[in-house]
């Protein structure tokens, strides 16, 4: 609707001539006329000369100050003993705890994630924080038999500002492994949300500040990749970034840190996980888990294992029971409890996952149940089993994150052992036998960061995760996860070693 105004004054006062004020804006190249609207207009934002321009990187930069402040070593949080910052993380644990079902709730509408899945994720979270919130007053350094006449010691100190880039995937999980390490280590934390799944930080940032956390340790910021993100990992008052996505942006940010302040980085990528059946294994037993491995989460998670490799002799009869297994996932709406799997993420997603199906059969893999999407509403994909993979084929080799098994055959130990590490990826392996040398060797010769015998997945809390290769550097969970976010420093005192 166009309106003629005659002057400001006029204009002012049929803007405000409404129930509403949200948003206000001006075009003009007088200063005094853009303060004059900007003072008398009743709106909560104003823009002046531009519309709807979100400036991601002035809150980024907004943000990143806010952390900074509160990492001053005068601050509120800097002067807390460390008991105390272990305390505040348990009641961020304890408040998580009492909306769990309101926040699996959010993270299945969010993500579409099935809801008994997002429950099992917090509850597990649960338990991380606070393992992870004990550690807060167990960081210590060494005194150290230097040579000469000096007494040296260590001081573990927290990083500084950390950027948390989260990915879709798994987003309440993400938000609070990276949170709870870096708040048990000291340092304070912008979080990047995935922009697909940006709802859930947004409500457990309130929670944050509910736990008594002081403001500024923790900011929340949602936006785009190339935006938010890269700004994130361009500033220069970030000293580290902890990243879970995929392996092309994980490169981007070590290129970024690269070219600004040799920020410190972890990065949690992707994977192609190795699982490997052996003909002494139990195939019931073996399909089960063989199927929740690939499928759990819509096959959205990185340590999915999404290379089966199957021992000739019992390979007819697995496949068989792995195309029964797949048919018994019942597919649909993720709020619904006697549902296993959701949609996948996003119709990108989705349409990325249906080419890799489609890039199979082409190969030459054998489609032998699912693959195609379910209805027009929603992003649903029956679980997908494909027979006759070869290692040469796309879907052997890339990484789909969606409900997409293939099965390989497998001759011998020895051979497998090579194609299971003849990949770019490292970042969980499988093998199911009752052989235990053959499970040793495995476990020793497997070029991955987590390696599961007899079961899979595999992901206790106490124990790092984190992978080789492609798959990323550093190690969250396990008692190691701290470190990655603390300096070491070695301190010297003259000390004649003669008294
Ligand atoms: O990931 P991106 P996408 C893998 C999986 C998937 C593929 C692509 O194979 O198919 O990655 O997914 C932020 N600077 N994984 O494209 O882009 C982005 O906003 C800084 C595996 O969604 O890596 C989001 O917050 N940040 C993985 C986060 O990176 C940037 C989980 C992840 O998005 C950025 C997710 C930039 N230039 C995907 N560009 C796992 N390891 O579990 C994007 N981002």
């Amino acid at each position: 609707c166009i309106l003629k105004f005659d002057t400001l004054e006029d204009v002012i006062d049929r803007a405000n001539n409404t129930n509403y004020g949200l948003v206000a804006g001006i075009f003009t190249s007088n200063i005094n006329t853009a303060l004059q609207f900007s003072k008398h207009v009743q709106a909560g934002t104003i823009w002046v000369n531009n519309w709807l321009v979100y400036n991601v990187q002035a809150d980024i930069d907004l943000a990143v100050s806010a952390a900074k402040a509160a990492f001053h070593r005068n601050s509120e949080w800097r002067l807390l003993d460390a008991s105390q910052r272990c305390r505040l993380l348990n009641k961020f644990a304890d408040l998580i705890q009492r909306d769990a079902k309101y926040l699996a709730e959010l993270e299945s509408y969010d993500n579409g994630m099935n809801i008994n899945k997002a429950s099992e994720y917090i509850d597990s979270r649960i338990k991380f924080m606070r393992y992870c919130a004990s550690l807060a007053d167990k960081i210590q350094g060494d005194t150290i038999p230097a040579d000469g006449d000096v007494f040296t010691y260590t001081l573990k100190q927290p990083t500084g500002v950390c950027g948390l880039i989260l990915p879709w995937n798994s987003p309440i999980s993400n938000f609070v492994t990276k949170v709870t390490t870096a708040l048990a280590a000291g340092c304070t934390v912008v979080v990047k949300p995935a922009e697909q799944t940006p709802l859930t930080a947004l409500v457990l940032a309130e929670l944050v500040k509910e736990a008594g956390i002081p403001a500024g340790v923790v900011n929340v910021v949602p936006g785009m990749g190339s935006a938010a993100g890269s700004s994130l990992t361009h500033h220069p008052d970030v000293a580290m970034i902890s990243f879970t996505g995929s392996v092309e942006v994980g490169k981007l940010i070590q290129k970024a840190a690269g070219e600004t302040n040799l920020k410190r980085v972890t990065l949690e990528l992707g994977g192609k996980s190795p699982l490997i059946i052996m003909n002494d294994a139990d195939v019931n037993t073996a399909v089960r888990y063989a199927a929740n491995g690939v499928f759990a989460n819509q096959g959205q998670v990185c340590i999915a294992a999404s290379r089966l490799f199957v021992q000739s002799s019992i390979y007819d009869e697995f496949v068989k029971k792995a195309v029964e297994e797949a048919k018994k996932i019942k597919v649909g709406n993720p709020a619904d409890p006697t549902n296993h799997q959701g949609p996948q993420v996003s119709e990108a997603m989705m349409k990325k996952v249906l080419g890799y199906i489609e890039t199979g059969k082409k190969e030459g893999a054998k489609l032998l149940t699912g693959g195609k999407r379910i209805g027009t509403e929603g992003y649903y994909i029956e679980p997908a089993v494909f027979a006759d993979v070869t290692d040469d084929m796309t879907i052997a080799k890339e990484e789909i994150f969606g409900p997409v098994q293939s099965i390989l055959k497998l001759d011998t130990l020895e051979e497998v052992l090579g194609r299971a590490n003849n990949t770019s990826y490292g970042l969980s392996a499988g093998i199911f036998t009752n052989n235990i040398n053959i499970a040793l060797q495995f476990a020793k010769h497997v070029e991955a960061g987590i390696v599961c015998v007899n079961t899979y997945p595999a992901g206790a809390y106490q124990a790092p995760f984190g992978g080789f290769k492609d798959s990323g550097i550093g190690r969250e969970r396990g008692m190691e996860c701290v470190n990655e976010f603390l300096e070491i420093k070695s301190v010297s005192i003259a000390q004649p070693k003669k008294f």
